[in-house]
């Protein structure tokens, strides 16, 4: 099979760890800074679902406000304004997983890379500035008012980088998004660092991987 023309990528869970925020909740609640992350960033997915099925969307920024106060309503964490505001602060600087840089850097030559994310410009344009990482195109949901896994998501990639889907390579960790991009029509990998059992809905991605660094390889298989 011909390589892609242009590879796509989920941005938060895949290029950045969301579970950066950890040490920093910590530094706010001893002990519970894990549970506070994973019940932040569960939330955070579980409304950007809910607001696409009942066609109510917000910025993704907003979402994720929401959700951390929710999180440190639900753990009893007394959380004020300063707090929110310096954790909102860590998602802007969100460490990429460590291959993911040179994995980016083998992955230019001859191809198009962009991002798709679920990620408002006004959070992840700060990031991927703060990692100076290059893309031929950061593209956000927030163009069309409605998150993934739907469709029309996917369709944006194609609009704008002007390739057809199937000359697409999508790349995401998330299960449910990896799903949704090969649903729509782009060829997947599944980027599956915990070796967590894959999505009962009937149909895989066309690959998966422990990591961004095994990428090049399996492109030129
Ligand atoms: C994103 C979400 C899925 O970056 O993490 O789109």
């Amino acid at each position: 099979m011909t390589s892609p023309a242009a590879l796509v990528f989920d941005a938060y869970g895949t290029l950045f760890d969301v579970h950066a925020v950890v040490e920093r909740c910590e530094a706010f609640w001893p002990g519970r800074g894990a549970a506070l992350s994973q019940l932040w960033r569960a939330k955070q997915l579980e409304w950007t679902w809910q607001r696409s099925l009942m066609r109510r969307y917000v910025p993704f920024s907003q979402v994720t406000r929401e959700a951390l106060g929710y999180a440190c309503e639900a753990l009893g964490l007394a959380c004020d304004d300063a707090r929110v505001a310096a954790l909102m602060q860590e998602y802007l600087r969100l460490a990429t997983y460590p291959e993911v840089p040179d994995a980016l850097a083998r992955l230019r030559a001859g191809r198009k890379l962009a991002i798709l994310t679920n990620g408002s410009p006004d959070m992840i344009d700060p990031l991927v500035a703060h990692h100076g990482l290059r893309f031929d195109a950061v593209l956000s949901v927030d163009e069309i008012g409605i998150f993934k896994p739907a469709p029309e998501v996917y369709e944006i990639a194609v609009r704008r980088l002007g390739v057809a889907a199937a000359d697409v390579g999508f790349v995401s960790s998330n299960g449910w998004d990896a799903l949704g991009a090969k649903s729509f029509g782009f060829r997947v990998w599944w980027i599956n660092r915990a070796a967590a059992p894959l999505e009962r809905l009937d149909f895989a991605p066309d690959g998966q991987l422990r990591g961004l660094g095994e990428l090049p390889d399996a492109l030129a298989r």
